[in-house]
């Protein structure tokens, strides 16, 4: 299907913007079409340039989970503007939405306000360093942290060797201080601690992955990783980025009941301005300048307008959080419909899926980290892109990222997914 505005709006972005985005997963390289420019938005729906209205499955890759231009954050944004959007000087309602975040995420005392997940990531992992005075830091394959240097790492060569760069610009003196794990593997996390005891600072994970498509944590991967931090002084750091907000008020701490030292936040937070966070108990931010001695700043960090969006998107799931019901029920149903309709067409594929977040794999086997997510059948998802592209749906332009649920999608809206999904799985 051609998008004519679309593709000719596309030729001018190249011109002045490499690849024609500001951020390289809208560039639809995955799956090898031009990108679709979107007009404007509003609750479940995008409306592109060509005119055509697109089932939203992917709400700004998160944020947007009331549904675009819910009208208590719209409000609360043209109001906060006409007074100003930024003054560089401290503001009341900085320490509102502090206050209300606190509140519903379990284990922290204090939080920091940024202007990404990136940011609030590499905080996060410069605080850890600086707190326990400890240079190297585990991630996992596959979780995605943004874009900082420590986090561009591929693994090396033997599971226990030092990473890798995984971009030109990230140098080796960076990559040296990055080891990699397998995603549900607690014993090679157990050999990276052996390996390198006393050096490591903290491990940072996605505690549910969004990044590989969604995937869950086996029984015990996480309490192990919480066990292993504990038992060698190294701080956990969960980036809730996706899930913070999402997942239940407290996100996964509250769902999966279980402690990290640092949690890092985004997207939800921001109702859809630009914010990102990390929280702590107040003995770890004590540490945090300008009480202590680990710098981080930001000139729009807590703005009053990101605040306001924030604010208002924090109050309406705080005093409704029936809102989080509401789409875990929607998510299974669609879950229940996407599986009966690829069943029936024989379609080999697994569905992962908790609360909000799901994803689609043409993968045999149970996906559970990145070798299996990658073991996908990617020509069968473009196709299965382009199928849904073309009936109005818009899902993630790759398969290597989650779904994300919208309470302004309605039962009719699930109804007309499944049966493009229907129509789609029958040429696959
Ligand atoms: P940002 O810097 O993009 O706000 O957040 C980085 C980040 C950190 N942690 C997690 C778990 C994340 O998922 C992200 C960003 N997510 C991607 C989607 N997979 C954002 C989309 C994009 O890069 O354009």
């Amino acid at each position: 299907m051609i998008y004519k505005r679309s593709s000719e709006l596309f030729v001018e972005a190249q011109k002045v913007i490499p690849g024609g985005v500001n951020s390289p997963v809208r560039a639809f390289k995955s799956v090898g079409r031009d990108p679709v420019f979107v007009k404007e938005a509003k609750g479940a729906y995008l409306y592109d340039e060509d005119g055509r209205k697109l089932i939203d499955y992917i709400a700004s890759w998160g944020p947007m989970i009331l549904g675009h231009a819910h009208k208590p954050v719209v409000d609360a944004v043209v109001e906060k503007a006409q007074k100003g959007t930024s003054f560089g000087m401290p503001t009341a309602i900085e320490t509102e939405i502090a206050k209300l975040a606190v509140s519903m995420v379990p284990g922290i005392d204090k939080i920091r306000f940024v202007n990404s997940g990136t940011e609030a990531c590499m905080s996060a992992v410069r605080l850890a360093r600086g707190y326990t005075s400890r240079e190297k830091i585990i991630k996992f394959a596959g979780c995605y942290h943004g874009h900082s240097d420590s986090f561009l790492i591929q693994a090396g060569s033997g599971a226990v060797t030092f990473g890798s760069p995984n971009s030109p610009g990230v140098t080796q003196g960076t990559a040296k201080d990055t080891l990699l794990a397998d995603y549900n593997d607690l014993e090679g996390v157990k050999a990276l601690f052996e390996a390198n005891s006393n050096e490591i600072g903290a491990i940072i994970i996605e505690p549910i992955a969004g990044n590989m498509g969604c995937i869950l944590p086996k029984q015990g991967f996480l309490e192990g990783l919480r066990e292993l931090c504990t038992a060698n002084g190294a701080l956990l750091i969960f980036d809730e980025v996706m899930t913070g907000f999402r997942l239940a008020k407290g996100g996964v701490q509250e769902l999966k009941g279980i402690q990290a030292d640092i949690v890092t936040f985004g997207k939800v937070i921001g109702g859809g301005l630009p914010v990102g966070a990390f929280a702590a108990r107040s003995e770890i931010m004590s540490h945090l300048a300008p009480e202590g001695p680990v710098y981080q700043a930001g000139t729009l960090s807590g703005n009053p307008l990101a605040m306001a969006a924030g604010l208002a998107m924090l109050t309406e799931l705080n005093e409704h959080p029936e809102i989080f019901e509401s789409l875990e029920n929607k998510t299974a149903y669609l879950h229940k419909g996407i599986s009966e309709v690829l069943d029936k067409h024989k379609v080999t594929h697994t569905i992962n899926c908790i609360g909000s977040m799901i994803s689609v794999h043409f993968a045999p086997d149970a996906v559970v980290d990145f070798k299996s997510a990658a073991a996908g059948d990617n020509p069968t998802f473009k196709k299965f892109f382009h199928g849904l592209l073309e009936r109005g749906i818009y899902i993630a332009p790759s398969a290597y990222e989650s779904w994300f649920l919208n309470d302004a999608l309605s039962y009719e809206d699930l109804d007309t997914t499944i049966k493009a999904i229907d129509e789609v799985a029958s040429v696959l």
